[in-house]
């Protein structure tokens, strides 16, 4: 019995020390510098930088010569030589254009004219009958992208002979938002508490600060907000703007930008004012002189991002002003040192009787030319908020003076924490690719927010941060590459998500196409099978209140009805959905009419949306002959199984893993399908309650009641905000 108990306890620690070692590795993210091991790929790559010179002019150039000194290290091991000084021995030049020989200047003095101040150029030249690659680019941080562009490219294997790519980011603001509490809680996070220490900071910088810094830097965001958009004024103390100082400061070499969120009522709550009326002469000195404060000390400092009169937070409307008002206050504040506002404009109120889908529109769209030029207004993807499934969100092409910068959901509030795996470029893409036809056919989403379609001066994305102090930073190993493809379409919003698959998978695991192909495919149908197996054919916000984790469409007693579930689905005994055609809410009509008409019509509309435009009768027929009841439930199974085969296939890429890199998704995977089947059940015994209709053949029986899956609670779910919904 005492030999079996040891043996026990040393398999159990062999299973955490493989464990720990693996997430070790899962720190490195995307960085993890394979030995590659193709003898003729090495050869080759090797030559191709056997000598190589990289100007360490700034703190942002040493970064650059420290991530090509590990990472040419780690690929190729140590045969390079590394020169302090630019020789025409030299097969790799890394320099800004400026700083380059005479020479090597003439041989890309073309290509470097379309070189944008955050951009680079890769290319192979001849040089005295030698062949060198120069990475160069106008600004050192275009050179740092360069660098990591170059090293990912090598990373995933790619032919580096014959390079001439020049590369412009299409966005200007990239960045990430973090929901991040003072008290280190992140709302809507699963990935552990807060990076930042602010307790520690600002005399203790952790090194994680550097790597977070770095990763971001590798794929092109420049931009962060480090609090939660529901804000604490005391962030913008002295006593805490030391420690964003210490965090700017860190991330600065590495071209990103702090952005802090301001809760509209600090004046009264840090400032002693007794009110925060944006019209009012002291309340604007206060902002004026507390952005002076923040310049002082972060001469870099990005500006601020507010949500405002949305969901309790107060606002301009506290005082009878509008959202023009309050933006522009502060936008006056920021203008003199080059900041912004960026204005979030996810806005309903209990209120307004409106449809919410529509009310963001309705109260934005008049403000259309009215905000000073250094504001931004934030708009989430779609209409109501961060759904598997959204249309885009019909401000995008309607507001045409004002730059939109686009907000997404990086973190899984909607989309199965950190345990269910989806890939969600897949969902972005969809999103950027949707035509507005605001100009006519081809105004697509990415059109907008790049700036092409109405020639806006700043553009921007944001992604709403999936970081935590997890090891492995994201909680999924996974969800790194939700990460990684925000940064990628942030830099071009026209790459397709396959190829980012592709690129983080060699990245992450490994260039064995016998590998990548089957594992990329999965990532490519994990968004639709989470779409199946919560919200198919266009039902929505359905989750359990509160915290969102798993089904609620039950849930009818919350305080503001668009708060319940039941607002969204609206099943009765002829059928379910909303209908938001012109016999329902009209929230149609906010599109442009070539939209409008196909959304109208049940016949035209594309069926992901079916149910988010139309209330249709439990028999209706669908394109495949079978009737909705039918349809919806086959779609839940689908789900279902979607996540069975993914399942299968991560079993089948065994020989390519280790044990622990198998193991722990494997398991991840087991509580995403226990949980799939967990939708499909409670969500099919509600509805059923509504239909009056047996299950379909091909659909399995649930094994618990609708009692027991109402009966459910998680009162310590993560990423909850205890004081609402
Ligand atoms: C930060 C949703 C989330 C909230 C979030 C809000 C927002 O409602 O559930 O946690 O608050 O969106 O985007 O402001």
């Amino acid at each position: 019995m005492r030999i079996f108990k040891w043996t026990l306890f040393f398999i159990c620690i062999s299973v955490l020390e493989t464990s720990g070692q693996q997430q070790l590795e899962d720190y490195k993210l995307w960085l993890k510098y394979q030995t590659i091991t193709n003898t003729d790929l090495a050869i080759n790559y090797n030559a191709l930088v056997k000598h190589a010179y990289i100007s360490q002019g700034s703190p942002t150039l040493r970064n650059a010569k420290k991530e090509v000194e590990l990472a040419l290290s780690k690929m190729l091991g140590d045969d390079i030589t590394f020169t302090n000084e630019w020789v025409p021995e030299n097969t790799l030049v890394v320099d800004v254009y400026d700083n380059l020989s005479k020479d090597l200047k003439s041989l890309i003095a073309e290509e470097i004219k379309n070189v944008t101040h955050e951009g680079f150029l890769l290319k192979s030249v001849n040089y005295k009958n030698k062949k060198v690659t120069i990475i160069s680019a106008k600004k050192d941080i275009g050179v740092l992208y360069g660098v990591f562009r170059f090293l990912n490219m090598m990373q995933t294997h790619s032919n580096l002979n014959n390079l001439n790519l020049v590369d412009n980011p299409k966005l200007d603001i990239r960045m990430l938002n973090h929901w991040d509490n003072l008290d280190r809680s992140v709302e809507r996070g699963y990935a552990g508490f807060s990076l930042w220490n602010w307790q520690k900071l600002p005399e203790y910088i952790d090194e994680r600060y550097i790597d977070y810094a770095r990763a971001n830097a590798s794929i092109g965001i420049n931009a962060t907000a480090l609090t939660n958009v529901n804000a604490n004024a005391l962030i913008l103390t002295p006593m805490y703007l030391e420690k964003v100082k210490a965090l700017a400061d860190t991330f600065r070499s590495y071209g990103i930008k702090v952005y802090l969120t301001a809760r509209f009522s600090a004046p009264i709550e840090i400032g002693n004012l007794d009110t925060a009326d944006p019209l009012n002469a002291d309340v604007k000195l206060w902002w004026k002189n507390k952005t002076k404060e923040i310049y002082e000390i972060i001469p870099d400092f990005g500006g601020f991002l507010v949500k405002a009169n949305s969901e309790g937070q107060p606002g301009p409307q506290n005082y009878g002003k509008d959202h023009v008002d309050g933006a522009n206050m502060m936008a006056e504040a920021l203008k003199p040192y080059g900041g912004n506002v960026i204005w979030r404009a996810f806005v309903y109120s209990e209120h307004d009787e409106t449809d919410r889908a529509k009310q963001a529109y309705d109260e934005f769209l008049p403000y259309d030319g009215n905000f000073m030029d250094n504001v931004l207004v934030q708009v989430k993807n779609g209409p109501i908020d961060f759904q598997p499934r959204e249309p885009f969100h019909p401000m995008f092409g309607a507001m045409k003076k004002t730059p939109l910068i686009m907000e997404f959901q990086i973190t899984q509030e909607y989309l199965g924490f950190s345990t269910h795996l989806v890939y969600l470029p897949k969902l972005f893409e969809e999103v950027l690719d949707a035509d507005t036809y605001q100009r006519g056919e081809g105004s697509t989403v990415a059109k907008v927010i790049d700036g092409s379609l109405y020639g806006n001066e700043i553009t921007g994305m944001a992604g709403v941060s999936n970081i935590g102090n997890d090891i492995n930073w994201t909680g999924h190993p996974f969800a790194q590459a939700n990460w990684y493809g925000f940064g990628r379409l942030a830099w071009d919003p026209y790459l397709s998500s396959e190829v980012i698959a592709d690129e983080w998978l060699r990245a992450t695991y490994s260039n064995d196409n016998k590998f990548v192909e089957p594992v990329k495919s999965m990532m490519l149908t994990s968004r639709e099978a989470v779409v199946n197996y919560m919200n198919p054919l266009g039902l929505h916000h359905i989750f359990d209140t509160g915290h969102h984790y798993g089904p609620g469409p039950w849930v009818d007693n919350l305080g503001r009805p668009d708060w319940n579930p039941v607002y969204y689905h609206k099943a009765d005994s002829l059928g379910v959905g909303f209908d938001r055609t012109p016999s329902g809410s009209n929230a149609t009509e906010q599109y442009a009419p070539e939209i409008a008409q196909k959304y109208n019509d049940v016949k035209k509309i594309p069926e992901e949306y079916l149910l988010w435009f139309h209330h249709l009768p439990w028999d209706y027929k669908l394109d495949n002959g079978e009737i909705l009841w039918d349809g919806i439930a086959l779609k839940y199974q689908e789900g279902v199984d979607q996540v069975k085969d993914m399942i299968n296939t991560w079993d089948n890429m065994k020989p390519y893993l280790s044990e622990s890199e198998y193991r722990e998704v494997a398991m991840l995977l087991e509580i995403q399908l226990k949980e799939a089947k967990w939708w499909r059940d409670a969500c099919l015994l509600y509805f059923q309650t509504f239909s009056n209709r047996p299950l379909p053949e091909g659909v399995e029986k649930p094994t618990k009641s609708l009692e027991y899956f109402k009966s459910l609670k998680f009162p310590f779910a993560p990423g909850i905000r205890p004081r609402w919904d």
